[in-house]
């Protein structure tokens, strides 16, 4: 066991080998770099928004060679819920898809025509992330890179940016960066190993089969991962603050042959900010340093989405899922989730412990759709209401039921029980045994009848359903504990 004092003793060794391995020729970096790496104090500092965390530990936790990032992290992202997940670039232009270039089998020079069409005049930072935290949102994650490579930050490895490609040329990272941290909600980002752009991203993978968008027929993988690993530098170099979470996605394009060099990349971030949480849509458990299991829009152990695996393991977990049917703007796609269907997501993945992060394309003019902005409304309506039953809290005792779950506070806090969808029962038998007191509404907190023989049995005859969440209090000595039916 290596504590961080120890690692960051042999810091100087440490960033040397690691220029040399990124091949970073930038010297601006570099300084920013060894700064960063040198400066215990500075590495430790919390991030403002792990207020209120610090007790649970803000070292990396460090396990063998392999870095994590700090337990007050991962409270804090267990506690987080609900986060804003955004995917744009310049494929928004278009309307259709994020994975237009591909789809329509794009040249490259006919699709770089379509950075000087992005000129999101109407984006407004301040906008969306008010929205965000409107609705309840505690953190945002946006695509600094998708797969068709472009950088929404001004980034010095390339000109394929906002800065040099597009009439914005304004660094859209930095300003919601920024105006995160100003109104105290965390930001985070998505990145993509996957490049459909840059020449030497190559053997190629298999969605680029049969499509030859014309980059030579040759390549060194190595010097892509060299230059991903100098952009990921950048953008945990400190100047995009605190990066309170990494959505990598992209390496199940190539399965075999390639080493994505994983953990080079996560010690990159961990050892520049050791409260980044790192996770990667490559549907497993985390591994090699990631901090938290993904799962693409099914909620964890639900197995309804492409190759997402049933095995869920102890660390974190989020849900990620679309407000639609679309992560990029589609202009033609109206088929948004209901408000109730949005909610019964987010309370399902609190009762079984996982965060929802939330999916909003923005069209080419950085104007959130009206759809998007009424749903986080009514959202944020609700979760003011009733969100200390989901916020901060943790699943169970009971395991999910088809008509509802079950939260509860942390340290003595409530035991919420939720019935989602109508049970279509008078007497409502709970898999949990113990000392229960009381079970009251929370809307008006009238008392309902219940009974102990086993296990708990509530009596729901004089209780009048609520449409989206019928929020019961269940009031204990002691703790509950799950039993079979
Ligand atoms: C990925 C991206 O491809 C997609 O564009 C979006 O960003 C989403 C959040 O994540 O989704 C996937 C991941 C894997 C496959 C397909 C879509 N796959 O293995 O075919």
């Amino acid at each position: 066991m290596y504590d961080f004092v120890q690692i960051l003793g042999i810091k100087r060794q440490l960033s040397l080998v690691f220029l040399v391995l990124l091949g970073i020729s930038c010297v601006q970096n570099k300084t920013k770099r060894e700064e960063i790496i040198e400066d215990v104090e500075e590495a430790l500092k919390p991030p403002y928004y792990l207020k209120g965390y610090e007790h649970y530990g803000l070292e990396p936790q460090i396990d063998g060679g392999t870095i994590r990032a700090s337990k007050a992290a991962y409270q804090w992202y267990r506690d987080a819920t609900f986060g804003m997940f955004i995917h744009w670039g310049v494929y928004s232009v278009e309307g259709k898809h994020e994975w237009e270039m591909q789809r329509n089998k794009w040249q490259i020079d006919d699709y770089e025509d379509l950075a000087p069409k992005f000129n999101p005049t109407e984006f407004d930072a301040k906008e969306w992330v008010s929205l965000a935290k409107e609705a309840g949102m505690r953190y945002m994650v946006i695509t600094s890179k998708h797969h068709d490579g472009f950088a929404l930050w001004d980034t010095q490895q390339g000109d394929w940016n906002i800065m040099d490609r597009t009439p914005y040329k304004k660094d859209i990272i930095k300003a919601l960066a920024k105006e995160c941290q100003k109104q105290g909600i965390a930001f985070g980002l998505y990145h993509s190993h996957l490049d459909w752009h840059h020449p030497e991203y190559y053997p190629r993978g298999y969605t680029s089969k049969g499509w030859d968008n014309g980059r030579p027929d040759s390549g060194d993988i190595d010097k892509y991962l060299d230059y991903m690993n100098a952009q990921v530098a950048e953008l945990s170099s400190g100047e995009y603050g605190p990066i309170s979470s990494w959505w990598f996605d992209g390496v199940w394009d190539i399965k075999e042959g390639v080493d994505w060099r994983m953990k080079e990349t996560y010690d990159i971030i961990h050892k520049n900010l050791p409260h980044s949480m790192i996770g990667n849509n490559r549907f497993s458990v985390p591994q090699f340093g990631e901090d938290y299991q993904v799962f693409e829009r099914s909620l964890p152990g639900h197995d309804t989405y492409e190759a997402n695996t049933k095995e869920v393991s102890e660390y974190p977990l989020e849900s990620a899922d679309t407000m639609n049917k679309h992560w990029g703007y589609n202009a033609k796609d109206k088929d948004f989730k209901s408000p109730k269907q949005l909610l019964h997501y987010l309370i399902r993945a609190a009762g079984i412990n996982g965060n929802l992060l939330m999916n909003v394309g923005p069209p080419p003019s950085g104007k959130f759709q009206p759809e998007v902005i009424e749903r986080l409304k009514a959202i944020g309506q609700w979760n003011r209401k009733y969100g200390e039953s989901v916020f901060k809290t943790r699943g169970g005792p009971m395991a999910e039921q088809t008509w509802g779950v079950m939260t509860q506070g942390k340290e003595g806090g409530k035991t919420y029980l939720h019935i989602l969808d109508d049970p279509k029962k008078k007497f409502l038998d709970i898999p949990v045994t113990g000392k229960v007191t009381k079970v009251t509404l929370f809307d008006g907190g009238q008392e309902v009848p219940f009974t102990l023989n086993g296990h708990l049995q509530i009596d729901l005859s004089a209780v009048v359903l609520d449409d989206i969440d019928t929020l019961l209090i269940i009031e204990k000595e002691g703790e509950l504990l799950q039993v079979q039916l």
